[in-house]
């Protein structure tokens, strides 16, 4: 912890009658109070996505990747009516009462649906693992065929429309992007995509709510952790708490409207035999303001086989990573065992 001398703590000073359940205080070495280095928020890079010099966009994909894994990307060419609209008809469902978001709570063994760790009073005995402070629905939107309607909210009417409107664009983005990430590898345009299942690629939604917490200093949205998938993009509102590890401790990202912020995930850290880097990330809550977002996780099919490029391994520059089945290696992550 070279930097630990700018790390400041207020746990122990701040005094307040606001409680929360046990499950929900994290210990002190995740506490955002305790491990949040402050002003030093982390400027991430802007990269314009309509850049007409395809080399220059290339290089700065490639750089961002392997030394950050996180970037933003403006000029997208997603109308900003397309994202309101996903914005709004989000936050509506959120808004909705419980008993109606549990009708499209999560079945066993899937990751599509609704989740809560909010509002389920049995889950907050001591001792139990740490929860975050946020609420989450999951589902696919593209391609068609692994859409299932069941886990899109049907209150308000326009959601399935707002959805589908911007996977329609968030598809042209995704493919340019990973044509840019093949490109800076030295491979050919379309191996990378190629790899991860080709047009079988799927495109898992997933909505973040995180209501106001009476202690922040305390609590955590998502914990740390990197993204299992090949990239994620993310739609975030307008209030901040995305954090990245730096210097022993986490800061602030700092991001600009209406850009896309995109993490690199394991599969193309593994994929790229550790020259792009997934980023390891969390986010935090604040106490009077509900943050919300949209991460798009861009991922192989299940059944997939993912690895490192075959064309990118030689004897001065082994395999660093085992290829397996996507299936195999969500399991492992899932449940905290070695890839
Ligand atoms: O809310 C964010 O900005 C990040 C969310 C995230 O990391 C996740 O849902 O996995």
């Amino acid at each position: 912890m070279a930097e630990v001398g700018r790390v400041q703590s207020m746990a122990s000073n701040t005094i307040s009658e606001d409680t929360i359940p046990s499950n929900f205080i994290w210990p002190e070495t995740d506490q955002p109070a305790i491990t949040t280095i402050q002003d030093n928020n982390f400027e991430i890079p802007v990269i314009e996505l309509n850049d007409t010099d395809e080399d220059r966009l290339v290089k700065l994909i490639a750089k961002a990747s392997s030394e950050t894994g996180l970037f933003q990307i403006i000029n997208h060419a997603i109308p900003s009516e397309v994202i309101e609209k996903l914005q709004k008809v989000g936050k509506e469902f959120f808004e909705l009462p419980q008993q109606e978001k549990e009708k499209y709570g999560k079945l066993p063994g899937s990751i599509e649906g609704y989740g809560t760790s909010l509002q389920k009073e049995d889950e907050g005995k001591t001792g139990v693992k740490k929860q975050g402070w946020v609420d989450h629905i999951f589902h696919r939107i593209w391609p068609q065929s692994a859409i299932n309607l069941r886990f899109w909210p049907k209150i308000p009417a326009s959601y399935q429309e707002a959805n589908e409107e911007y996977a329609k664009y968030l598809r042209v983005v995704g493919d340019k992007l990973f044509k840019c990430l093949s490109l800076g590898l030295g491979l050919e345009g379309h191996e990378l995509k190629e790899g991860l299942g080709g047009d079988k690629l799927e495109y898992l939604m997933k909505i973040n709510y995180y209501p106001p917490c009476p202690r922040p200093d305390l609590a955590l949205g998502v914990p740390a952790h990197t993204d299992m998938s090949a990239i994620t993009l993310l739609i975030p509102n307008g209030v901040p708490g995305l954090q990245v590890r730096r210097d022993g401790g986490w800061c602030d990202v700092k991001y600009i409207p209406n850009a896309i912020i995109i993490h690199i995930g394991d599969q193309i850290e593994i994929m790229s035999n550790g020259k792009y880097k997934a980023v390891l990330h969390r986010t935090t809550v604040t106490k009077d303001r509900t943050r919300m977002s949209w991460p798009v996780f861009l991922e192989p099919p299940l059944e997939h086989t993912v690895g490192p490029i075959p064309k990118l391994v030689n004897d001065e520059n082994p395999a660093k990573y085992k290829t397996k089945k996507y299936r195999d290696y969500t399991y492992c992550k899932f449940n905290n065992k070695p890839q």
